[in-house]
């Protein structure tokens, strides 16, 4: 299996979350033909490959069984990749991503960077499928509140921990060209880290692997609205997601995983021809 890629363009992930509490869509593709159905009009809008989760990380969330995880998933990665749609699947356990494996799933991505199920890496070695490997200090990834000391400087911090994961992933066996990784916004981190990171995205693009970007609805995009007085819930969050993809395209990340596909894919699209245009 090769890395999900399109030429010129950063890949935008649609997002399906078959949960019950996620924190900007939570309950509303529980079931699975909603969920497909879900996906699908994602892929009409734009997405270039579809991420579905059945574990919400959200500030207050528990685990979910690894079997309820497990039969969330199953049936919807199956529809889609009978669909011919690239998915991933976004778990941190070993078991759900060989189910995945099992149903065609196309990529693999831990928020914990394969560190929250000991046989993570193995199973990602075995699947021979691209994973993404993201950023989470933490000591017991059940949900992604409260803010981690870095060390006072983030993004060496985020640099030099994704360096050693992927080489851990490595030493299991997975292929260096399947590797990417997330600096993992909003995990355990600040306001001012998710900004800092952002503004060290060129720096953090250039290096070895390639980065995908996860700022959807989160939080510390919402305060833009909210520093301005106005409505400011997840789901106003879409234009300022749509910019951060915009600049991220721009500072070279391989992917953008967003909820509103529609925008975030505009975005993509206008970064990729403001490049093609570009002088010198
Ligand atoms: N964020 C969430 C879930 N999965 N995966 C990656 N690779 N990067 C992220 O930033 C990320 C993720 C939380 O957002 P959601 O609850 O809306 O899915």
């Amino acid at each position: 299996m090769t890395l999900p890629v399109v030429a010129d363009r950063t890949v935008v992930m649609g997002i399906v979350n078959v949960t019950e509490d996620s924190f900007s869509d939570g309950g509303r593709w529980l079931d699975p033909d909603t969920a497909v159905a879900h996906a699908l009009e994602l892929v009409r809008l734009g997405a270039d490959i579809i991420d579905v989760g059945a574990e919400s990380t959200r500030p207050g969330a528990t685990r979910v069984p690894a079997d309820v995880e497990e039969q969330r998933i199953r049936p919807v990665i199956r529809a889609l990749s009978a669909e011919g749609i690239a998915t991933s699947v976004d778990t941190m356990r070993a078991s759900t991503a060989r189910a995945a494996a099992e149903e065609g799933v196309r990529l693999i991505n831990d928020v914990s960077g394969g560190l929250a199920d000991p046989q993570m890496y193995h199973a990602m070695a075995e699947t021979g499928l691209p994973v993404c490997l993201m950023h989470w200090r933490t000591e017991a990834f059940v949900n992604a509140s409260g803010a981690a000391d870095h060390g006072g400087d983030v993004v060496r911090d985020v640099r030099e921990t994704l360096l050693r994961l992927a080489g851990a992933a490595e030493e299991a066996g997975v292929a260096r060209e399947l590797i990417t990784v997330d600096p993992g916004l909003g995990f355990a981190k600040t306001a001012a880290d998710n900004w800092a990171l952002l503004g060290a995205l060129d720096e953090l693009c250039a290096g070895e692997f390639p980065v995908l970007v996860g700022a959807s609805r989160k939080r510390f995009l919402t305060e833009v609205r909210a520093a301005r007085g106005l409505e400011h819930s997840p789901l106003d969050a879409d234009a300022a997601t749509a910019a951060v993809t915009a600049l991220a395209a721009r500072a070279g990340a391989w992917c953008v995983r967003v909820h509103d596909v529609a925008s975030s894919r505009d975005a993509a699209d206008v970064a990729a021809a403001w490049k093609k245009h570009s002088r010198g």
